[in-house]
């Protein structure tokens, strides 16, 4: 009996005296508009060869309203036609890689090699992020027989705020 009360001393008094006297921090506290900041790619020194496309996301689902930040850096490119960036519902890609019409929620043409930065507002869905080089899409290729590939690094992070 003896080992059982100091048992109960030792372990589990602390955790009652918590609960009954209570954290007066959390409870004074208001509430804080709280910001999340999620990688969805995190890709470098990416090939991409004349004639294809890459796709990424599985696809990137989002579920609360919030921004797109783009990180792309164009490292090597003969700059003779424009790549592509899109970024597409689930439905729009479908309709891409068919060479039928589409729109998309963000697209940039880049013809020069650096760095490349941009935002948007994101609603609740399913999306694809593509990074075409490709006859696909609204830029085509050059078509001279020589192989046109890009390098590049690729961040881009979903930010969203919520308070609650
Ligand atoms: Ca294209
Ligand atoms: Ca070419």
């Amino acid at each position: 009996m003896r080992g059982l009360s100091t048992l109960f001393v030792l372990i589990l008094l602390p955790p009652l005296m918590l609960l009954l006297t209570g954290c007066p921090g959390s409870i004074s506290a208001p509430p804080t508009p709280s910001t999340t900041e999620v990688t969805l790619i995190d890709d470098s020194d990416r090939h991409l060869n004349e004639q294809h496309y890459f796709r990424y996301g599985d696809p990137i689902t989002i579920d609360k309203p919030g921004r797109i930040d783009v990180y792309f850096n164009l490292k090597e490119w003969d700059e003779d036609y424009r790549l592509e960036i899109f970024f597409l519902t689930v439905e729009n890609f479908l309709h891409f890689k068919n060479d039928e019409t589409f729109s998309a929620i963000e697209h940039k043409s880049i013809l020069y090699t650096g760095i490349y930065e941009f935002d948007f507002d994101v609603s609740p869905g399913s999306y694809y992020l593509v990074v075409d080089n490709s006859d696909l899409g609204w830029e085509n290729t050059d078509w001279d027989g020589y192989n046109d590939d890009a390098v590049y690094d690729l961040l881009v992070t979903y930010t969203t705020t919520s308070s609650y």
